[in-house]
């Protein structure tokens, strides 16, 4: 059987995209994601695409995974379910809101993390990638819900790494920068496209979800006792979060 790669938030962008490229990559791929259409349209006509509808806020739904997945050789899981539900002022900002970014950023990576660890190490390998973001380096205002969520990320991926010391099982952290997706921002705007379209203006490639696909891609496929700790990967038109190149007609 081919090895088994889960993916989070697979059912548009960047987990998407990952699943896609590492089905193509020679593992079978279990995409998971709440909105059951989109999952069938990316595994519609691939083999290599299985799909459950989990919500990785829900201890059950992820329960469910795990038993799906019982004495399969689970070797990948890509945690990238996740999003920015607000752009306010912390003092602005509904707390309801922060626990949701929590919840879905860091305590759903964690649900399934937990619920996946123990078959890696039944199987004897294993690899956590977690798709983190600059936000997880650097405050910015009005992010802060998000930045909070994706600096817990980042000590997440940190403190999995001691623990799991002596253990073959890697753990990376990717932290793309301005990546382009149809969501992210639209999300983050409460579907403002007008605002949403702004973040992007001017700028001449901003990456793009495949791109972030590649870099979980080559991560996943280094020799096993290589470990990618963490990656920042920005357009190069975005030399750091505040200082963006835009062509201004
Ligand atoms: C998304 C990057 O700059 O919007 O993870 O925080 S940013």
């Amino acid at each position: 059987m081919k090895p088994i790669a889960v993916v989070t938030g697979a059912s548009s962008g960047i987990g998407a995209a990952t699943a896609r490229l590492l089905a193509q990559h020679g593992f079978h791929v279990i995409a998971v994601a709440r909105r059951e259409k989109r999952l069938k349209t990316l595994s519609a006509g691939n083999e290599n695409i299985e799909t459950l509808t989990i919500d990785v806020t829900s201890d059950t739904d992820v329960q469910k995974l795990a038993a799906h997945l019982q004495g399969k050789p689970v070797e990948i899981l890509v945690c990238n379910a996740g999003g920015a539900f607000d752009f306010d002022t912390v003092i602005n900002s509904d707390p309801d809101v922060w626990m949701k970014t929590y919840d879905v950023n860091v305590v759903g990576s964690v649900r399934c993390i937990k619920a996946l660890t123990p078959l890696m190490i039944t199987h004897g390998k294993g690899h956590l990638v977690i798709i983190t973001s600059t936000a997880g380096q650097i405050s910015y205002e009005n992010g802060g819900s998000y930045v909070a969520a994706k600096h817990g990320e980042v000590a997440l991926a940190r403190t999995l790494r001691l623990e799991l010391s002596g253990l073959p099982i890697r753990v990376t952290e990717i932290a793309p920068g301005m990546v382009k997706t149809d969501e992210f921002a639209l999300t983050r705007f409460s579907g403002d496209s007008e605002r949403a379209a702004k973040i992007y203006a001017g700028v001449e490639k901003p990456l793009t979800d495949s791109d972030v696909a590649e870099a979980v891609r080559w991560s996943v496929m280094l020799p096993e006792h290589f470990n990618i700790d963490s990656m920042t990967i920005r357009p190069v038109a975005q030399a750091a979060q505040h200082k963006v190149h835009r062509i201004t007609q």
